[in-house]
């Protein structure tokens, strides 16, 4: 964990330094993933069946490869009624919050006399990624496809490496509708949501979170069929005055600590005794936390505590543009609202970051590694599509016309200019 004071003349070239930091090993999987893509455009399930067989060292066949509806209940079935009773309350939370993002389509006749406008349809087929092994994560595929359920996508395919599957993925996926489960992973996973294979069609869109492999190989198929944003791994800001206990605040900052070595978690605070009673809050915890080498990990790499008034935060925020911010003061909007470069802000001492994850009904998938700079979180737009609507009449078509000419004559465009011409010629 670093110890940064924002008062001490070395601060600016050590944060900038600490900026640009990466995180996680620099894989190079591109290759291998390209490799994947390719044998799976040219041999469709054959060459899955066989990655799946090498990678995953599970056999299966066009028969074995879909999760049956048998299963996917009773696999549901097979959640604690709590699990299953918070799966529902979560899902209906986020449906609800999607629900008030839904655009409007707009229709108008300008001055001009054109009418104009443009209508939001959704995509027809939407491929949800959901890795396999801990970080299956029920809340995941949730975030996932219920904006993709609020949005009308008809089909909501869902892959997952082979293995068990946990009981409360099935569940949350039941529950975000999703129509189709495939027992695949990595980019062979990836590839047959782009290419189709065997009974697999292909999709439009897939979203998702996955490891580097998957990760390559949806960065390669953009364009081929639309993807989410690449994620990296999570990150928080906590601001916090001495007000707070410190315990609450370690938390905080081990929540996003343990999901990732690479993930980074950053307290800015005021008071010098405070941030000491956090950091050694955060040591005790480490002791007993079931995930606490994987968070001891990120503390020790990527941690880090920032001394510095609060009223600066803000702008230390916005330079890391993380994923996350919690302000653990009295009034945080005073602070909050300056901020222009975060994923999601979390307000007051009641509100951890944890509560976002899972219930508050905002989305989880959110810009990290600061892309927070210039992207949202998923939302219903991952999911819809706007086309825009033009019709002119005689008179409108008469202004419009000649500018036309004038434009596609200008770019030596010939046809274009014809098919305006011709008809403001029989206008008379
Ligand atoms: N905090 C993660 C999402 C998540 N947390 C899933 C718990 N489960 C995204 O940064
Ligand atoms: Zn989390």
């Amino acid at each position: 964990m670093r110890r940064f004071n924002a008062s001490d003349p070395s601060f600016p070239a050590a944060f900038k330094a600490f900026l640009d930091e990466r995180r996680g090993a620099p894989e190079n999987v591109d290759a291998a993933a390209r490799n994947v893509l390719d044998a799976v455009q040219a041999d469709g399930l054959k060459a899955v069946l066989s990655f799946t067989s090498r990678f995953d060292g599970v056999e299966l066949t066009e028969d074995t490869i879909r999760v049956t509806a048998d299963e996917i209940e009773a696999g549901a079935a097979e959640c604690s009624a709590e699990v299953r009773e918070a799966i529902a309350f979560a899902a209906a939370r986020i449906r609800a919050f999607h629900t008030r993002q839904r655009p409007a389509d707009q229709s108008w006749i300008d001055e001009a006399g054109v009418q104009l406008g443009w209508r939001w349809t959704p995509l027809e087929a939407v491929g949800v990624y959901v890795p396999g092994g801990r970080a299956a994560y029920p809340s995941t595929v949730l975030m996932n496809a219920v904006p993709a359920q609020v949005a009308g996508v008809d089909r909501i395919a869902m892959v997952t490496p082979p293995g068990k599957l946990q009981p409360a993925v099935l569940a949350a996926a039941k529950e975000a509708g999703v129509s189709e489960i495939w027992r695949i992973g990595g980019a062979q996973a990836v590839a047959a949501l782009a290419y189709g294979a065997g009974p697999i069609q292909p999709v439009d869109k897939i979203v998702g979170p996955g490891n580097a492999y998957v990760t390559a190989a949806k960065r390669r198929l953009y364009g081929v069929v639309g993807i989410d944003a690449l994620a990296g791994p999570s990150e928080i800001v906590v601001v916090a005055d001495a007000a707070n206990d410190p315990d609450w605040i370690a938390a905080d900052l081990l929540s996003q600590a343990e999901h990732d070595p690479a993930a980074q978690s950053i307290l800015i605070t005021d008071d010098q005794a405070f941030a000491q009673a956090v950091s050694d809050a955060v040591d005790a915890r480490l002791k007993t936390l079931a995930t606490g080498v994987d968070a001891a990990a990120s503390w020790r790499d990527h941690g880090a505590i920032i001394l510095c008034p609060l009223d600066d935060s803000p702008r230390l925020v916005d330079l890391l543009a993380p994923e996350h911010v919690e302000f653990a003061i009295d009034e945080p909007e005073r602070l909050a609202d300056r901020v222009r470069h975060a994923g999601a802000i979390f307000l007051g001492r009641l509100t951890p970051e944890a509560i976002g994850d899972y219930v508050a009904g905002s989305n989880h998938v959110l810009p990290t590694s600061r892309a927070a700079r210039f992207q949202s979180g998923l939302s219903i737009y991952d999911f819809l599509k706007r086309t825009s609507i033009v019709k002119c009449d005689a008179a409108s078509f008469g202004i419009l016309g000649p500018h036309t000419v004038a434009l596609a004559d200008a770019e030596g465009l010939p046809a274009h200019a014809l098919s305006a011409a011709i008809r403001l010629s029989t206008q008379g």
